[in-house]
């Protein structure tokens, strides 16, 4: 793995002199709870041990330069404005403008920077890459601009910033990335911003496993992404609705999180069967369940109770197959193959679509998931190639941090 000594030593050779600071953002894994942050319900991921890297040394005339160490990605040059015009669609640069668009419309900061940057997080697989960016230059900028950053707030900040890029994001990445805990999960409550670390049990292991299917959130997957936030939206007010029209409550509810505490979830899903459309009433049912694992997976993991906590992966999984339609083959036989191997649960991860899984073991089992992994996935598809980056264990990690360079 690349180590910090090499983005300041890349940033030397590019700018002739030594950067000043170094801004880092982690990855995530998203242990359960997917597809309901950005409808206001709790989520329960982990930064891990791959994290994006930015050696910088401001500038006072309000540009941004920007180059990478990934030849996939471009150097990067605009002017700090409040509005800057974003770059094509799909442009990576579009997660290095966003959260400096985002602080220029709420502050009057006016010092860019030049920059290196490089990642270690795989690119489009749902760990969380393109918030590291955002998390990573956002830190930067408001460090540098002397803009303050309480944890929770700059959180929101950050999470305000991503839609820039076009997609409709919830909160959860930008959150993990800038105040995980090592060792930690975190369970996140949005609206407002709460959030809980949980200390892993030591002999616990997550795996994660790539697929090598990308499912690029700057491309074609942002449609399917969109188009589930928006359904959720619609099924939402139809509910609404139909809870004003039966004069059901008192006061109107406005959320997911006020549908649950009115009618709990079991009223919730027969209303839901009564008056919406059977793909709707599915994403609910999604949307609903995930959110009663997420409690449970909780308790689970305080109480180190591995296979409760499997078999509740195993329910996310299965969910979002069949009610919320983001697996896909790849996924499904891929976490097939980690329960084959041992593992006490698996699951798509992130936002589906291809990208990866998480699988659950633990610390006597972890090496025979691994093997068969390689075995019956990797192998047979001659994915043998970079195979420590399309399969480890993640490392509950620290979250972003912004520090001078000694
Ligand atoms: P990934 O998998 O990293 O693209 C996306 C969203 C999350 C969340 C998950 C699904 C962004 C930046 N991230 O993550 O907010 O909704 O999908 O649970 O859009």
């Amino acid at each position: 793995m690349r180590q910090v000594s090499d983005v300041v030593a890349a940033f030397r050779e590019r700018f002739g002199a030594r950067p000043t600071h170094v801004s880092r953002a982690p990855g995530r894994v998203n242990l359960i709870g997917e597809h309901i942050d950005y409808n206001g319900l709790p989520v329960f991921p982990m930064a891990i041990q791959r994290e994006v890297r930015l050696a910088l040394r401001p500038r006072d005339d309000g540009m941004v330069v920007l180059h990478t160490q990934n030849r996939e990605f471009p150097n990067v040059e605009f002017e700090i404005l409040p509005g800057i015009p974003a770059g094509p669609a799909g442009h990576w640069g579009n997660y290095v403008k966003a959260s400096a668009n985002e602080l220029a419309r709420r502050f009057a900061i006016w010092r860019g920077f030049d920059g290196v940057l490089d990642s270690d997080i795989p690119v489009a697989v749902g760990l969380s890459s393109s918030s590291a960016v955002v998390t990573a230059v956002g830190l930067a900028l408001a460090h540098i601009n002397e803009v303050p950053v309480e944890e929770r707030a700059f959180a929101d900040l950050l999470a305000d910033a991503e839609p820039y890029t076009g997609t409709r994001g919830g909160g959860m990445d930008q959150a993990i990335s800038l105040a995980a805990r090592v060792g930690c999960a975190a369970k996140l409550t949005f609206n407002p911003l709460r959030i809980q670390h949980v200390p892993v049990p030591e002999e616990w292991s997550f795996v994660v496993a790539d697929t090598g299917v990308r499912a690029e959130k700057s491309g074609p997957a942002q449609r399917t992404y969109n188009l589930r936030r928006s359904e959720c939206e619609e099924a939402l007010s139809q509910l609404v609705q139909e809870v004003v029209r039966s004069n059901l409550a008192r006061t109107t509810p406005a959320s997911y999180a006020d549908l649950l505490r009115l009618l709990g979830a079991e009223r919730l899903l027969t209303l839901g069967q009564e008056v919406l459309p059977v793909s709707l009433f599915r994403r609910l049912r999604h949307v609903v369940t995930e959110a009663g694992r997420v409690e449970e997976a909780v308790d689970r993991l305080r109480s180190a109770d591995l296979a409760g906590f499997g078999t509740l992966m195993d329910g996310s999984h299965g969910s979002l197959r069949s009610d919320f339609l983001v697996s896909s083959a790849e996924l499904d036989e891929l976490a097939a193959i980690a329960r084959e191997g041992g593992a006490t649960g698996a699951r798509l991860t992130g936002a589906g679509l291809g990208g990866c899984i998480v699988a659950l073991a633990d610390r006597a089992t972890v090496g025979s998931v691994l093997e068969t992994l390689v075995k019956d996935y990797y192998e047979p598809r001659k994915l043998t190639d970079r195979l420590d980056s399309r399969v480890f264990v993640a490392v509950a990690s620290r979250g972003a941090s912004f520090e001078p360079v000694a």
